[in-house]
């Protein structure tokens, strides 16, 4: 009996279509076909989305989660053959060989096939795929692609159920989670990590020293290599896409932390010191490295090289420990690609705006540009709460610099865990943050959904708006709560400024205005703006009428 047959667990997940889409699949050859959300417009046209939120949103189909999701990819899986002993996604680029999974992340983003493979090659990009996780649709991390975002889930030991778990799981990618962490540290870690990846189109990646820690009853100093490398062969043959590993905390790095206002806030990265400082002995992550290379080299585990060190507060950023651990990454990077393990570095954290560069700087320099994946960071500490917003500041911003995947905070982050409205928020409010930093990036194509929604909401196509809107059901929530007739959805105006003042109506006057006078724009403003300036006189020349009941 597998964990899905146990029929006491019963999920109930969000499906259906997002409000005004639907899915369709482009050819990308050789049978493979790529989803996307279209998003039909009013006036016609339409607009496809990268989408990934799998088989959920496509209308027709019923989801049993007892039996999992189809297996994409297992063709593929099967048909591989090795490279140099390695079926890596790494070593297959390095010998020239495009993949199934490149080919539909090409056509996902828009590029040629070479271009992937090459970006695969060189290290910059990593495709996170295990071969026993072959329900995932392929995606790929990598400046020169689409930032990308992680929702992090998982119980913890005082709250949350399989049942929930997976409803997050779908919900966050629903609304755009690239790919989710299973941080479980509570009860039945291995089932709901069963659950989640037969359900997931997305991958999921795991901190695998939090399960080694329930199995030594959550005692740091009974961690053993042995221990922690039976964890990693279990949820690798399980599918787990990709791992952090809190390979740089090494033993002499731990006093660096001493004065700081916030210590160590990695949970993985505190168990890690616990253990060298209880035995006094170099970290087992570091000395069996290879080790841990070779192992998930035979399933094409890609690396997250965790940042155990990462500030925790404004006042710990860019110090000593964290970028001492940095250059331990950079060598463990060049040590597992050599191997044809695929690697990214995670970074931080808390750090004021002014030292974010220094950090995407720095992880290029020494970590031969592998993709950086980046928690926030969040740009001020004074505001609980609302760290979603914090942090997010510094995501667009290190976005922008060039990190790869940004890793969602919510609302309750450094407060409570999590429940499916905190993850949604998340992940919007990351979603807002990658989507500017590709703008900013100038990636191609990116400006069509601005430009799409821009001009629907120009011209009151309201349905429009809300349609392409990240989150449609909000934004026609808070449309109609003021007008929420129906006619009110052709209006030329809205109830933030009322019908007299609607600059974008007023705009489209005075474009009337010129085209009937056969005016210049210009000429056209000089004169629109003195008609309305004596209509503004006109009606008494304040700016705030006096309230009228
Ligand atoms: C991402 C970048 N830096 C840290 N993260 C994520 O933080 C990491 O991938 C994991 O999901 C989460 C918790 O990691 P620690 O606290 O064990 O380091
Ligand atoms: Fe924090």
């Amino acid at each position: 009996m597998t964990a899905l047959d146990d029929r006491s667990v019963k999920p109930s997940v969000t499906t259906g279509p997002i409000s005004g889409s639907t899915k369709v699949h482009r050819d990308a050859g050789e049978g493979i076909r790529v989803p996307f959300r279209r998003v039909g417009l009013t006036n016609g046209e339409h607009i496809d989305l990268y989408d990934t939120s799998g088989p959920y949103t496509d209308g027709s189909a019923t989801i049993d989660v007892h039996s999992g999701l189809p297996r994409l990819r297992a063709g593929w899986v099967a048909g591989r053959e090795p490279v140099n002993g390695a079926v890596t996604q790494l070593a297959c680029a390095r010998a020239g060989v495009v993949t199934p999974e490149m080919r539909f992340i090409a056509a996902r983003e828009g590029m040629s096939p070479e271009f992937v493979r090459d970006e695969v090659a060189s290290g910059r990009a990593v495709i996170p795929v295990n071969r026993n996780h072959p329900e995932s649709e392929p995606m790929i991390i990598g400046k020169k692609f689409l930032v990308k975002i992680n929702a992090n889930i998982g119980n913890s030991a005082v709250t949350s159920s399989i049942e929930e778990e997976v409803e997050k799981m779908v919900w966050a990618t629903r609304w755009g989670a690239d790919t989710i962490m299973d941080l479980s540290t509570g009860k039945r870690i291995h089932e709901t990590r069963e659950w989640l990846l037969r359900n997931s189109p997305v991958p999921v990646g795991t901190v695998p020293i939090y399960q080694a820690l329930e199995k030594v009853d959550g005692d740091p100093a009974k961690l053993s290599w042995e221990v922690y490398r039976d964890t990693v062969v279990e949820q690798a043959e399980q599918g787990v896409d990709y791992m952090t590993v809190h390979a740089g905390v090494l033993l002499r790095y731990v006093p660096l932390t001493a004065k700081r206002v916030t210590g160590i806030v990695s949970r993985g990265g505190s168990i890690m010191a616990a253990w060298c400082l209880a035995h006094h002995r170099e970290s087992f992550l570091y000395t069996h490295f290879e080790e841990l290379c070779d192992i998930l080299r035979a399933y094409d585990v890609t690396f997250s090289l965790g940042d155990g060190l990462r500030p925790g507060s404004i006042a710990d950023a860019n110090d000593e420990a964290q970028f001492a651990e940095l250059r331990t990454l950079g060598e463990l990077t060049h040590v597992a690609r050599a191997r044809d393990v695929q690697v990214m570095i995670e970074g931080p954290g808390h750090v004021p705006m002014h030292k974010i560069a220094e950090n995407v700087r720095l992880e290029e320099e020494w970590c031969g540009e592998a993709p950086f994946y980046t928690l926030g960071p969040l740009a001020t500490d004074i505001a609980p709460a609302y760290d979603h917003i914090t942090s997010a500041i510094g995501a667009a911003q290190i976005g922008w610099l060039g990190t790869a995947m940004l890793c969602y905070v919510t609302p309750k982050e450094h407060l409570g865990l999590p429940n499916r409205d905190d993850v949604k928020t998340g992940v919007i409010t990351y979603k807002i943050a990658a989507h500017s930093a590709d703008l900013a990036k100038g990636h191609p194509g990116a400006q069509d959904w601005d430009d799409a929604l821009s001009k629907a909401r120009f011209e009151f196509r309201w349905e429009d708006q809300f349609n392409l809107s990240l989150d449609p059901d909000t934004a026609r929530s808070f449309h109609d709560e003021t007008l929420p007739a129906a006619p009110a959805k052709t209006a030329h105006f809205c109830s933030m400024c009322g019908p007299k003042f609607c600059s974008m109506k007023i705009t489209q006057d005075v474009r009337r205005y010129a085209e009937e006078r056969g005016l210049s724009t210009v000429e056209a403003i000089e004169a629109g703006l003195d008609e309305k300036s004596h209509e503004f006189t006109d009606h008494g020349g304040k700016v705030y009428l006096p309230v009228v009941d």
